[in-house]
């Protein structure tokens, strides 16, 4: 069994943070140390440590995180514009939280993605 990170706490709302989405697949919340004008997570409820342990049953909630990317994006005012998406997966890909959370990332100009 993995362990629970903070984002299980802030799921289960036990302690704070600035949700702004929630359903029944996922949770997303504003980052606690933003990159960005908006900077945003979006987490599966259940705990996946890292895109390493995804199986075909997750497809559903791994592919609501997209689109309810999409819609915050929208929500935010910066559809348009642009904004990036990102996951990281384990040390080298610079992952601190081992709970899967997709970035979204947007209201500037990000420059090229591995600079
Ligand atoms: P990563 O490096 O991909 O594992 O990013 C983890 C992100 O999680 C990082 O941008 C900061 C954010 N974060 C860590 N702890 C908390 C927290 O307690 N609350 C919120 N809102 N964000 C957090």
């Amino acid at each position: 069994m993995a362990e629970e990170t903070i984002f299980s706490k802030i799921i289960r709302r036990e302690i704070p943070a600035d949700i702004v989405y929630q359903d029944e697949l996922v949770t997303a919340f504003r980052d606690i140390a933003p990159k960005a004008p908006t900077h945003i997570l979006l987490v599966p409820n259940i705990l996946i440590p890292t895109t390493n342990d995804t199986v075909a049953g997750h497809e559903a909630t791994l592919g609501r995180m997209i689109t309810v990317a999409a819609k915050i994006a929208k929500d935010e005012g910066i559809a348009e514009d642009g904004y990036r998406l990102i996951i990281n997966c384990n040390q080298h890909g610079g992952q601190e939280v081992y709970h899967i959370h997709l970035h979204l990332v947007g209201g500037r100009p990000l420059g090229p993605m591995l600079a």
